[in-house]
């Protein structure tokens, strides 16, 4: 044993953090430089044409995305962390779809919990006084930076790949005060090569060009962040999908083989095969229709995905699938929408789903007409007004 120890090298201390980092469970780990995004030019480009819609969020962020150092500026190096949550497609009781990711807990918790367990170790192992600690919800270009870190590489649908989760990960990063060996880039990528099956797929063509997704063409940008109206082409487009998208990650070859990682985020009573407990689009429609604010809604989807769009998103969404699938229970539950929902985006939507689905049913144009004689609301009256011109 030497009397006076050399510090361990960049590169020793480096591995030391990835294996605490893979102790806590992520399936992915590496380190970045904590400097500007290589993309960075890529998403000024995407805010300046403004391809993010109305996540305003992502504009006002736009300083410390370009160069994360203006807002963390004793950061040194960033540990981008991975986590699989490949599972079967989720189909709701009766017809309707939500993205895979949204039948389980949300990964939100799931990884900020698992940062913190992180955190903890690292200060327990006296290596490193780790700081700020993200998952999805900061300034901060995930994909770009784990891309850097060795974590995977970009694809056509801008989804991250991996070779063993596909694009079914998730991503994860903390600042740390210690310069560390950036991870070389792995033996092994998955790359694209002429494969265009997620430009090909997209029902609502959001990949205008390969790397490249228009976010307001994105069926999961108007199913989740959207607040409001979607243009009467994307409802038709957006198929059968009540809550986000994931046509571009279901075609990805890559994703082929993952695992099944159910277990892991668990599964919403509301989403069990066969139980569809507050989970049909007929539930998603009329649930907390009567309740005063969103409260019903926040303590029902606690702690799941589901809550980000609000009961009035949610309710749109489904309105809009039953028009798309349309049944009986479906009509019935869009003409007591029409009738009595307290949201006039949903009553708009309402009305196009009965249009699209039901419009030669005994009833149904007068009870979208005398909807419209009282619909107070202007753009909601708009909305019914051109929904009833399309099909006159
Ligand atoms: C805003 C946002 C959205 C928006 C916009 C998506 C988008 N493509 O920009 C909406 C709501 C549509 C969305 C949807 C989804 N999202 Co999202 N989203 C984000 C968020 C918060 C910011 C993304 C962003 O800044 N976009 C701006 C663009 C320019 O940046 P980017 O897409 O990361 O850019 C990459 C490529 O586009 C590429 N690029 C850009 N231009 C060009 C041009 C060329 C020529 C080339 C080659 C490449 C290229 O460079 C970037 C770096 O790799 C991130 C979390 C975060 N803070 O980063 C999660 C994130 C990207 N989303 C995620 C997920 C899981 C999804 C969905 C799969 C959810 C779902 N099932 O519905 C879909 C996938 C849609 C898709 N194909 O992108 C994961 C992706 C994980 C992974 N393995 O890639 C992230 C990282 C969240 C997380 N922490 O895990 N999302």
């Amino acid at each position: 044993m030497p009397l006076h120890p050399q510090p361990p090298s960049a590169e020793h201390l480096r591995d030391l953090v990835l294996e605490q980092a893979r102790g806590v469970g992520f399936d992915l780990v590496g380190v970045a430089p904590f400097g500007p995004p290589p993309d960075a030019e890529r998403f000024a480009t995407w805010i300046a044409e403004k391809r993010h819609g109305t996540m305003d969020y992502l504009e006002r962020g736009q300083d410390a995305t370009l160069d994360p150092r203006s807002q963390w500026p004793s950061g040194k190096s960033l540990l981008v962390v991975g986590l699989g949550h490949s599972r079967p497609a989720v189909e709701l009781p009766g017809g309707g779809r939500v993205a895979r990711y949204a039948a389980g807990r949300d990964y939100h918790n799931v990884i900020s919990k698992m940062l913190g367990r992180l955190r903890r170790a690292l200060l327990r192992e006296g290596l490193a006084s780790p700081g700020s600690a993200f998952v999805d919800a900061t300034p901060l270009l995930e994909r770009s930076h784990a891309a850097e870190g060795g974590l995977g590489a970009p694809s056509k649908a801008a989804n991250l790949l991996d070779v063993r989760y596909g694009p079914w990960f998730f991503l994860g990063e903390m600042i740390l005060d210690l310069d560390l060996e950036p991870t070389p880039a792995p033996g092994r990528v998955p790359s694209c090569g002429t494969c265009t099956a997620c430009i090909d797929a997209c029902p609502t063509d959001a990949i205008t060009s390969p790397g490249r997704v228009d976010a307001t063409r994105c069926i999961s940008y108007h199913t989740i962040e959207h607040r409001g109206l979607v243009g009467h082409d994307l409802r038709a487009q957006a198929g059968e999908w009540a809550f986000g998208c994931d046509v571009c990650s279901e075609v990805c070859p890559w994703g082929g083989k993952a695992p099944d990682l159910s277990a892991r985020f668990g599964t919403r009573p509301a989403f069990e095969d066969g139980a569809g407990e507050g989970g049909t689009l007929v539930d998603l429609l009329t649930e907390g229709r009567d309740e005063p604010n969103d409260e019903g809604h926040r303590a029902r989807w606690q702690g799941s995905p589901l809550r980000r769009p609000r009961r009035e998103g949610l309710a749109r969404n489904a309105a809009v699938v039953l028009g798309n699938l349309p049944t009986e229970a479906g009509r019935v539950a869009l003409l007591n929408s029409l009738d009595g929902d307290p949201s006039p985006i949903v009553r708009a939507a309402a009305t196009w789903a009965l249009a699209e689905g039901h419009l030669e049913d005994a009833g149904v144009r007068e009870a979208i007409s005398r909807a419209l004689r009282r619909e107070p609301h202007q753009e909601a009256a708009r909305d019914m007004r051109a929904t009833l011109d399309r099909r006159p």
